[in-house]
């Protein structure tokens, strides 16, 4: 991939933002998704790239989506896998809470996981300690290994985890084992990119959450050095069977950061809807002055940006506006 696609995603996940952001608070998730993947669609298609979607994570919550197989972009190469996320954490932008993004991965063709099933065990951590987690481990094992890594006691170590009673008996241990805890409601890509940032003070994610967000989480700590390991969580006969069907033999696979998202060459780039720890939301200034913050990465080179925009609304096309 040419380096300068990174910026042609920027403006993706910007727009998808600032697309979705009107809706802040407005207690409709589902007209702040839409928002952002019709703006999402008419920027990728400026995009020269010959895109596929292989992620566009709506189905779970019958959610407005990017379709899996839609061919996004505007020229024959280079062909690409294109995970998107236009609202991660849509129940956060119609709440007004913190932490919702917009997310894009990209990848050589074939080497974005498709995920046969909504949702995946995971265990992520930040490049500190890369190599030290184990998904097969208990959780107590897991902090040991990654206090020790990070050079820090287990009761310094905050783990985040999304807040559903699936995880109760993994609380309880990590509470045991002396560790902190960050529960939230929704958003664990924010939370998963969280622990290779370390001005947010997040050291861990563990728990089951959408497997698209998986795929999402893996691209984004590739290019951040960390690491994440998941397995399926597969609810039924039903789910079993599709993901025998998508070439899943083993069910109990332990999918690494590699096999979720494969090659030296992964993009992504990540925009704040609300503020977050991780980002800024989109801020309105007044005077048609709105600011954006993205993150903008490259596993090839390891290069980081952070991007901060000011956008004039009133010159730029319909989708950007609450209409
Ligand atoms: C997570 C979270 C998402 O789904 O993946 C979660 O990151 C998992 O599913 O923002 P449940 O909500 O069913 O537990 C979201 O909350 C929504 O896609
Ligand atoms: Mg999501
Ligand atoms: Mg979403």
């Amino acid at each position: 991939m040419e380096r300068e696609l990174a910026l042609e995603f920027v403006r993706v996940t910007e727009a998808a933002a600032l697309a979705a952001a009107p809706w802040m608070g407005k207690g409709d998730k589902i007209a702040a998704d839409q928002a952002a993947v019709d703006a999402m669609r008419a920027v990728f298609d400026t995009v020269n790239i010959k895109g596929t979607v292989v992620i566009g994570e709506g189905e779970k919550d019958e959610a407005p989506m990017l379709y899996i197989g839609e061919e996004i972009g505007c020229s024959d190469s280079p062909e690409l896998d294109i995970a998107v996320d236009p609202v991660e954490g849509t129940n956060l932008v119609a709440k007004g809470s913190p932490n919702s993004l917009s997310v894009v991965a990209a990848a050589k063709k074939g080497c974005l996981l498709k995920t046969p099933v909504w949702y995946m065990k995971k265990i992520a951590v930040g490049p500190e300690a890369n190599g030290a987690i184990d998904i097969e481990a208990t959780p107590t094992e897991n902090l040991k290994s990654v206090a020790k890594a990070k050079g820090k006691n287990i009761s310094d170590i905050t783990v985040i985890l999304l807040e559903r009673p699936r995880h109760d008996e993994m609380i309880k241990e990590i509470r045991n084992a002396g560790a902190r805890i960050k529960l939230i409601s929704d958003g664990d890509v924010a939370g998963g990119i969280a622990t290779a940032l370390s001005h947010t003070g997040v050291d861990m994610l563990m728990g089951i959450g959408g497997a698209p967000e998986g795929v999402l989480t893996a691209a984004a700590l590739k290019c951040l050095g960390g690491e994440i390991q998941g397995k399926l969580h597969i609810r039924n006969e039903e789910e079993a069977q599709r993901a025998r069907e998508m070439g899943v033999d083993d069910l109990d696979q332990i999918f690494t950061t590699d096999d979720l998202a494969k090659g030296r060459d992964v993009m992504f780039s990540v925009t704040g809807i609300t503020n977050g720890e991780l980002l800024k939301g989109v801020q309105y200034h007044g005077d048609d002055q709105v600011e954006t913050h993205s993150i903008v990465m490259r596993s090839k080179t390891g290069t980081v940006r952070h991007i901060k925009a000011h956008h004039k609304i009133s010159q730029k096309p319909s989708y950007f506006k609450d209409e």
